[in-house]
């Protein structure tokens, strides 16, 4: 299956109840007329791209509008998809160049961390990275286990300690490791769940103090990883770890289980931060590097 293909298919969901729904919106549009902006803002909503990113965008097409004095739903199609596009804001590579650097994965339990870090491995290898699994956590024994047969799989090294043990010391050890074999890249798995939440905002951020005293100056991506599906709840979230953990992109999985894509302008309205990857499945090669005009475009067709 082709690039975009696998896109399409991915957001098979999405797609089908977002174009559905838009486009017989766009079909009704005759020109000027509030019902049609409120059609349209309704059905954004409902696609879960937010009440405010749903309200911009419709203000902004109204003013468009009214500007260019458009007639046709085929330009008013167009000028949305434009709108829409620009809202998801740079997409863009990670910044890995130097050797090593690092990527934190963070986020609450569940939503995809441990998959999206094997999907990454792989990917990364396939690029001829030499890639570096590190266990940080070790709330459950089978976290580690988990990523241990995803570091096997994509031929990545791999440390981890006991269970319960420090994750700020696991990252010590895997910064050691990777610097003695020449590793490119550490990815680093976190807990999604401790006993209370502030100490697991304490545990990133020990974790974040350990990565900028062993590896000043090293590129380093933290990524928050969001369930689509969650819709709204993932919202939330991401705000409170973009307080404690300094974002620099999300990671949007399972889209392939929600019809409410439309979470993606929520988020990157909402936080400012950039969506980096889309997960659309189980698969190690079920994660898709985001680029808001295709992404605009398969919702959109
Ligand atoms: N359909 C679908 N399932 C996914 C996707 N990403 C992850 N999953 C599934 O979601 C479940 C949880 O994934 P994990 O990677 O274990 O999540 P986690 O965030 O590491 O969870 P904790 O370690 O408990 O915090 C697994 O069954 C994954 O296979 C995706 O993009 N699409
Ligand atoms: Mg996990």
């Amino acid at each position: 299956m082709g690039f975009f293909d696998k896109i399409k298919a991915g957001l098979a969901k999405t797609k089908q109840s977002f174009q559905n729904r838009l486009n017989a919106t766009i079909a009704s549009f005759t020109g000027e007329n509030e019902d049609f902006f409120d059609d349209l803002e309704d059905t954004l909503i409902l696609s879960d791209v937010g009440a405010e990113a749903s309200m911009d965008a419709v203000d902004r097409l109204r003013d468009e509008v009214e500007e260019r004095g458009l007639r046709g739903s085929d330009e008013v199609r167009d000028t949305l998809r434009d709108i829409l596009v620009d809202m998801l804001g740079q997409g863009g590579e990670l910044r890995l160049a130097t050797h090593p650097s690092v990527i934190l994965v963070v986020g609450v339990n569940g939503v995809g961390k441990t998959t999206t870090i094997g999907k990454l491995a792989l990917m990364y290898h396939h690029q001829g990275k030499k890639v570096l699994l590190a266990a940080g956590d070790t709330f459950r024994a089978a976290a580690a286990e988990q990523l241990k047969i995803w570091a096997d799989r994509s031929g990545a090294d791999f440390v981890r300690h006991e269970e319960g043990s420090d994750p700020a010391a696991v990252v010590f050890d895997a910064i050691s490791a990777a610097k003695a074999r020449g590793s490119d890249i550490i990815i680093v798995d976190t807990a999604g769940r401790l006993h209370n939440k502030s100490n697991l905002m304490n545990e990133l951020a020990k974790i974040s103090r350990v990565i900028d005293r062993e590896l000043p100056g090293a590129d380093r991506e933290t990524l928050l990883v969001i369930d689509a599906t969650t819709g709204q709840n993932g919202l939330s979230q991401a705000e409170e770890f973009k307080k404690y953990a300094g974002l620099t992109g999300i990671v949007l999985t399972k889209l392939d289980g929600t019809a409410k894509g439309g979470i993606v302008f929520a988020i990157t309205q909402k936080l400012g931060v950039p969506v980096r990857f889309v997960g659309v499945g189980e698969k190690a090669d079920d994660l898709i590097p985001f680029d808001p005009e295709e992404f605009a475009e398969a919702l959109l067709g």
